[in-house]
């Protein structure tokens, strides 16, 4: 009897020991990590992007690495510092496509996972890198829209195309900002405007800067009976510094539609009761980040792969009438 109690004691003894060394290192454990790398931490989009991934985090149970990454090298050492943390995998908008092969030989030899957000990964022939996992813009068929969403507006004031020309900012080093313009210069020339009104100028830089020169030069080669301008480009940015380009040039808000794209970084300018800047095609930032990082979440404890190519190809005009409204209703309004 004894010995049978002296037994069933110990059994005790050694399961409570068991319970709590498993409560501890279950204490212990740390939150799973991921990093979030973005090329360009200063527009609105990619800080909306991080808010969402953040909420992503919260409502899942993980933590996210927010890291700006604008060139390699701060790529490559983010890679370092996100393995050093303990984290599992990273989702990134690489500050150059081309660096795809370095990043993923990076990422490999420290045992991370990655998937590309908005800007898609190439290789040293410039051929995509479809094995990565990318989600990202429908950017063509968003082009035609603001396309399109350019010649409504021009329509609506009435005006003739013999007098309106189209100035579109390039960035043709970016394949996603390259089919942006395209398909807008493409739904321009479909509603009427003649192809030889259309002036494509490259960036040199993608910021307000960069767009503001490229439309400075192309203004300049303008013909005289030039009365009408649309400004075109891959972003907000883009469509922002060519309307300052035309506002430097003497041309007033009536005689200028820019419509950009991203929405996200367009709420100041908007804001303004007035400027050329007639809108932006807004897609859904706030899903990209939130749904890249819950799919990384995803892959680093589950084994599931995110899917190769995800297209988001949803967006909506903003304007001055509707921007409040809109923004307010996926949460980007404050
Ligand atoms: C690119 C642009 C960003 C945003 C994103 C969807 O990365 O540089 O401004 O438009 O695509």
């Amino acid at each position: 009897m004894n010995r049978r109690r002296a037994i069933h004691s110990l059994c005790c003894a050694a399961l409570a020991v068991t319970a709590v060394s498993l409560s501890s290192s279950l204490l212990a454990a740390e939150p799973v990590k991921i990093g979030f790398l973005v090329k360009q931490a200063e527009e609105p989009w990619f800080q909306t992007e991080w808010a969402f991934a953040e909420k992503a985090g919260k409502d899942k149970g993980f933590t996210v690495i927010k890291i700006a990454v604008p060139d390699g090298e701060k790529t490559l050492s983010a890679i370092d510092s996100l393995a050093a943390n303990g984290a599992k995998g990273f989702v990134i908008c690489p500050p150059d496509v081309g660096l795809g092969p370095a990043i993923v030989a990076k990422a490999k030899a420290n045992g991370l996972k990655v998937m590309t957000v908005d800007d898609r990964f190439v290789d040293a022939n410039g051929k995509f890198m479809e094995d990565v996992p990318y989600l990202g813009m429908a950017a063509f068929e968003v082009g035609e829209k603001q396309g399109a969403a350019m010649a409504t507006e021009a329509k609506n004031r009435g005006w003739d195309w013999k007098e309106t020309y189209a100035v579109i900012n390039t960035f043709n080093e970016l394949d996603t900002g390259k089919k942006r313009t395209d398909g807008s210069a493409k739904a321009l020339e479909a509603a009427g405007l003649p192809k030889e009104h259309i002036l494509y100028t490259a960036q040199k830089t993608l910021d307000v800067p960069g767009s503001m020169d490229a439309t400075n030069s192309a203004l300049v080669k303008l013909p005289g009976g030039a009365k009408n301008l649309i400004i075109g480009g891959m972003n907000d940015n883009t469509v922002l510094g060519g309307v300052r380009a035309t506002e430097s040039a003497g041309f007033t808000a009536t005689n200028v539609i820019g419509i950009g794209i991203n929405g996200t970084d367009a709420i100041g300018e908007l804001k303004k009761p007035n400027s050329g800047f007639f809108g932006s095609m807004l897609p859904s930032p706030h899903i990209e980040g939130y749904n890249t990082a819950a799919m990384m979440y995803e892959w680093v404890t589950t084994g599931k792969e995110p899917p190769k190519y995800t297209a988001m190809d949803e967006v909506t005009l903003i304007t001055r009438k509707n921007f409040q409204e809109e923004l307010t209703k996926i949460g980007l309004w404050n």
